[in-house]
């Protein structure tokens, strides 16, 4: 069954590959428009490299939502192929009436809608497959042109799928067909190590710190009580990890075990890649930072191979955001999360929490700084408009609960917009509407909870 289904999904993306490979050959310029996060700079850095692989041309556009005004502006452009990557699933109407070839390849829950014939629709959910687990944006973008012979490129599609927190323990359902992939052309290469951030190029005490992925309850986003874990140990907090004695490293990796065994895991590596982005989980959050700071080329750069000055400005970028990382948990850390009847949320007007504010919210789940029972809101006022990022756990949705669902739903009855995935999904809402917002969603959460 899985594998007829990812056979199903394997024919919708080799057409998809046809197409490209059609348009290439006819010197068109690929139109790609992608999403700003780490997901959807890997999916268009899949894309580019395989086009420029072929000599092909392409004209590329990174958005953080694919808006009406958007469409409309694209769908007057003299372009013979449109791509959209990481999104698109939910435009398919407006997208029907374009006069040219499209290809979507996304992630997201689909909108029920009949599609036009110009669209080639590569998204998992068409074919029974868990989009928030088992495909990313990226992954989506790899198999479209995964025919053309670039297995070579899956590391980036699995940067992607890092990028959207699909890698719990291990990669799953097309995302492990990927991983294969990649391991087959060398591209990356699994061995199990400790999963720490920075571990060449930070202090310890800072790696701890900087570790989010998986977290460390006590340690992550606390210099200085990942600096007084370290001292205790009697092991020098200045120094880098590389640099430990291998008996001191023993030492640290037991002590850290016993926070989260799963700091102990599969380590992803890129073997040909220098050692800054050497690790697939690093070079993934390098992406995310450059997305997060709005510096879309220098991802795009980065994911193209283009290393000096571009691999400098986007480490920078990650260092301060990982400064507002820290600044946002030291403020859950202080001020907790509003608690509701079934959710809880923070709000902020804060310019640095704002930034960090989704991050956060997960984070200060799985650290046990919130209720993991109740789904987190963090609400970031944007002048008029609230800007909303859900997060729950991966056990509240086994008992019913769905925040793409949930937002888009709430949002509607305000005139806002919201959606995405069962456990992480975002919305905008206007700023008067704050209240009777969370007071619906509240109810709509009970109700799913209730009626599952
Ligand atoms: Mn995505």
């Amino acid at each position: 069954m899985t594998q007829q289904k990812q056979h199903s999904l394997l024919n919708r993306s080799a057409e998809a590959c046809n197409m490209l490979k059609k348009h290439i050959d006819q010197n068109h310029i690929i139109r790609i428009i992608s999403h700003n996060d780490a997901d959807g700079l890997s999916a268009a850095g899949v894309v580019a490299n395989a086009i420029k692989e072929e000599d092909g041309q392409f004209h590329l556009t990174i958005v953080p939502r694919l808006k009406m005004d958007v469409i409309s502006d694209l769908r007057k452009d003299d372009y013979e192929i449109f791509m959209f990557l990481d999104m698109g699933s939910a435009c398919l109407k407006p997208l029907s009436n374009f006069n040219s070839d499209i290809i979507i390849a996304d992630h997201h829950q689909p909108a029920d809608v009949e599609i036009g014939s110009n669209i080639i629709h590569v998204n998992p959910h068409l074919f029974g497959i868990d989009g928030s687990r088992e495909l990313s944006g990226a992954g989506a973008a790899y198999l479209c042109i995964r025919e053309m012979d670039k297995k070579h490129l899956a590391h980036l599609a699995l940067a992607g799928a890092f990028g959207d927190m699909q890698c719990q323990d291990k990669f799953i359902g097309m995302n492990e067909l990927i991983l294969n992939d990649a391991i087959e052309s060398g591209s990356v290469e699994i061995h199990e190590g400790l999963k720490i951030a920075s571990k060449s190029s930070e202090p310890l005490y800072k790696s701890l710190a900087y570790t989010f992925k998986p977290e460390l309850p006590g340690l992550t986003g606390d210099l200085e009580k990942s600096q007084s874990f370290l001292e205790k140990m009697g092991l020098s907090y200045g120094i880098k990890f590389t640099d430990l004695e291998g008996e001191e490293q023993d030492i640290l990796k037991d002590e850290l075990v016993k926070i989260n065994p799963k700091i102990l895991s599969d380590v992803y590596t890129i073997p040909k890649e220098i050692s800054y982005l050497k690790d697939l989980e690093d070079f993934s959050d390098i992406l995310d930072a450059c997305g997060k700071n709005k510096k879309y080329g220098l991802g795009i750069s980065l994911a193209l191979g283009e290393r000096g000055d571009a691999l400098d400005g986007a480490l920078k970028l990650r260092e301060d955001y990982r400064l507002q990382l820290l600044k946002g948990m030291e403020w859950i850390r202080k001020e907790g999360a509003v608690k509701l009847d079934t959710i809880q949320y923070l709000y902020s007007e804060d310019e640095v929490i704002k930034k960090v504010m989704g991050t956060i919210a997960s984070i200060g789940i799985s650290v046990g700084i919130f209720d993991a029972n109740k789904p987190v809101f963090g609400l970031s006022r944007l002048h008029r408009d609230i800007k909303i990022s859900g997060r729950t756990t991966r056990e509240m949705v086994e008992r019913g609960v769905n925040l793409g669902k949930a937002l888009s739903d709430c949002s509607s009855n305000f005139s806002g917009q919201g959606g995405g995935h069962d456990i992480a999904a975002g919305a905008m809402i206007p700023y008067s509407a704050k209240d009777e917002f969370l007071h619906l969603l509240d109810e709509q959460i009970a109700y799913q909870l209730n009626n599952s």
